[in-house]
């Protein structure tokens, strides 16, 4: 099966320190961006992957396609354009909130923002049976809005599932009213529908969770799975209109970056594997739990074999010997 993503891959520069980036003079070098997390994640879960995107002819393009190449991904249709740079990030840890992760974007003009409907080919979904987008990349520009509306189309017109994640970026989605227009046509076209109670609380302020579920699932009119990530508070699902809950882990926080790709990689290819929304939910919030442990999106994302060790870990004898 293969499954294909699109999303723009940036360069992460992630201090070694936690604090005020002011003061931050040693950083590690990580490539990642949400789709592509996704991605890899599912790459390392055994699934044939493709990823579109678009970098710049510069160092950190070819850093973007090496990476995903190295994972095993198809990086064919990937668009290199001259003339503009590769976008980069920073991450800011533990300041001003403890435990928190923030994110500083440098990425306006990039070579991805120039994403349009021309750069979406058919040939990239005629052999995929799933496509996976998030809310970042209708947010980067008008263009990269039709191109992703143009990709989802394709999809469907070709008889590939949809997962959407809302992913909301208040950087990119500055207003809940904003949100909400762009992520429509998106949420209601997704055949797996995961989003964050941070999500949900933006877009629908004041209402419980099942309120904003009721409020999703009536723009949600294609659906057939809504997933709820809540971090330490684990994740639902809604499956025809029942609520399924599973706890999260309890580990060390070292950078909280990543941890919805991690769980959306486990929960789609646990699905796609025939695993029943139970089991998925908790090999889901292991591999949020294990991205957590350490810097960069990417590095620390599980395969099959690392989450069963951590879960059977976890449920049972925390002081057996790994070795
Ligand atoms: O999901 C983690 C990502 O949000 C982050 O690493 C970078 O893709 C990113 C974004 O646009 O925020």
């Amino acid at each position: 099966m293969k499954v294909l993503g699109l999303g723009e891959v940036m360069i992460q520069l992630n201090p070694i320190s936690k604090g005020p980036l002011r003061h931050a003079n040693v950083f590690e070098r990580h490539v990642a961006g949400s789709e592509a997390n996704v991605i890899i994640g599912m790459s390392r879960l055994g699934f044939s992957c493709r990823f579109l995107t678009v970098v710049g002819n510069d160092e950190f393009g070819k850093a973007v396609v090496s990476t995903l190449k190295s994972e095993g991904v198809d990086t064919k249709y990937i668009k290199v354009k001259e003339d503009y740079p590769t976008a980069v990030y920073f991450v800011q840890r533990g300041f001003p909130v403890p435990g928190r992760t923030e994110v500083f974007y440098y990425r306006k003009g990039s070579a991805f923002s120039t994403l349009s409907p021309e750069d979406i080919e058919v040939i990239c979904f005629q052999d995929a049976s799933l496509f996976h987008v998030s809310g970042i990349t209708p947010a980067l520009s008008p263009n990269c809005k039709s191109a992703t509306l143009k990709a989802v189309e394709l999809a469907r017109k070709n008889g590939i599932k949809v997962s959407f994640d809302t992913n909301i970026r208040k950087k990119l989605l500055p207003t809940p009213s904003e949100a909400l227009r762009c992520l429509r046509d998106f949420i209601e076209s997704a055949d797996y529908l995961i989003t964050g109670q941070g999500d949900l609380n933006y877009i629908f302020p004041d209402l419980d969770m099942i309120d904003q579920l009721k409020n999703l699932a009536k723009i949600a009119s294609n659906h057939k799975l809504i997933v709820v990530k809540m971090g330490k508070g684990g994740a639902s699902a809604c499956v025809n209109k029942k609520l399924i809950h599973s706890s999260s882990y309890v580990v060390e926080v070292v950078d909280e970056l990543g941890a919805g790709d991690a769980f959306d990689a486990a929960f789609l290819s646990s699905i796609l594997s025939g695993k029943d929304v139970d089991e998925a939910l908790k090999f889901a919030n292991a591999a949020g739990a294990l991205v957590v442990g350490a810097l960069g999106d990417i590095e620390p994302l599980p395969g099959w074999r690392e989450l069963e060790t951590f879960i059977s870990f976890q449920e049972a004898d925390k002081e057996g010997l790994l070795r």
